[in-house]
């Protein structure tokens, strides 16, 4: 087979990447056990049985409880190490992760404990790896616009170490508008800004997210779809949407892969890119999510591929100098 031979070696970026969605279950158990922390599952098989979602608030209950193994700064690398070997492993040549401050400063951990973790094994993938990270803090949107104020004040001591902020977790109710004074800031400040909207909310939160943050790119945006003259506005902006198709079929945005609308958002013109999401939770990392879309969609094949990869580097943080590294 030549396609999945393709798929495999294609240098690309990942862009939708929980860096906590990257924990799999086996660390979760040897985190526990050298934290001292209780787990209410008695193996790593009754963990990872349990992770059968319905929809997506059904997913971030069990993905915050996996979270709460992570206390010092050694976890913080150990995990961000394993996802970036993995990434490697997937033709993976640039990663923009995501981190959620608050599910650790809720539990009492130092946002710099997070953040020194994290950004010391970003710095080992640059020299050893050849994958070029950089982290994007996102604001957990069921907490409080002042919530996320003091999230970004904390942070910006490790201003150096992280290129945009972003908005994530329990979509619906939650619109974008809840936080565009914090965005405001945050652009203020020469910081990059992405959102999740589409996922499961409407089109109206995609169309917040752009006018509202002034984002640069959607996270999922698959719900565009219901709406022609937003996929029209998309399409002219080149406004990258960063789709991750595994994550969708697992928690039920799609009933099946082969009815994922990612063909039709590729033939709108649209800067569609593939991404692993919470890749321990949704069946797997880079390589898996693109194996898995082409193995349903039988409308994509090599120039997809061609055009996905050039999607995702178009999509990047970073000047032309920088990009043309990756390739
Ligand atoms: C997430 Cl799939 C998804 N959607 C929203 N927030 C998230 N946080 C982690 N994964
Ligand atoms: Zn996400």
């Amino acid at each position: 087979e030549r396609l999945p031979e393709l798929l495999r070696r294609i240098p690309k970026a990942e862009l939708h990447i929980h860096i906590e969605g990257s924990l799999e279950p086996e660390l979760i158990f040897s985190l526990a056990a050298r934290n001292g922390v209780a787990l209410p599952y008695d193996s790593v098989e009754a963990l990872r049985a349990a992770y059968a979602f319905s929809d997506l608030q059904s997913f971030l209950d069990i993905y915050y409880a996996g979270a709460s193994v992570l206390l010092h700064e050694a976890d913080f690398h150990d995990m961000a190490w394993a996802y970036l070997q993995r990434a490697a492993a997937d033709g993976v040549r640039r990663a923009e992760i995501f981190f959620d401050p608050q599910t650790h400063t809720e539990r009492g951990v130092p946002i710099g404990t997070v953040i020194a973790g994290l950004s010391a094994a970003l710095t080992k993938a640059r020299a050893e790896l050849g994958v070029d990270a950089d982290l994007i803090l996102c604001f957990l949107r069921h907490l409080s616009e002042e919530a996320a104020f003091e999230t970004l004040d904390a942070a910006l001591p490790y201003r150096d170490h992280f290129i945009g902020i972003g908005l994530d977790s329990s979509e619906r109710g939650h619109p974008p508008s809840k936080f565009e004074r914090v965005f405001a800031r945050g652009r203020a400040l020469g910081l990059h800004v992405v959102a999740h909207a589409g996922e499961e909310g409407p089109p109206a939160y995609i169309i917040e997210a752009l006018d509202l943050l002034q984002t640069e790119r959607i996270d999922h945006g698959v719900r565009c779809v219901d709406d022609p003259a937003l996929v029209a506005r998309l399409a002219a902006e080149r406004m990258p949407l960063t789709v991750c198709p595994l994550s969708n079929v697992k928690l039920c945005v799609y009933p099946t892969m082969a009815e994922h609308k990612l063909p039709a958002l590729l033939d709108a013109g649209l800067c569609a890119t593939i991404n692993s999401d919470d890749p321990a939770y949704f069946g797997g990392y880079m390589n898996q999510n693109w194996l898995d879309t082409f193995a349903a969609l039988p409308q994509l094949g090599a120039r997809e591929a061609w055009q996905l990869a050039a999607n995702s580097f178009e999509a990047a943080f970073a000047d032309a100098d920088r990009k043309a590294a990756w390739r």
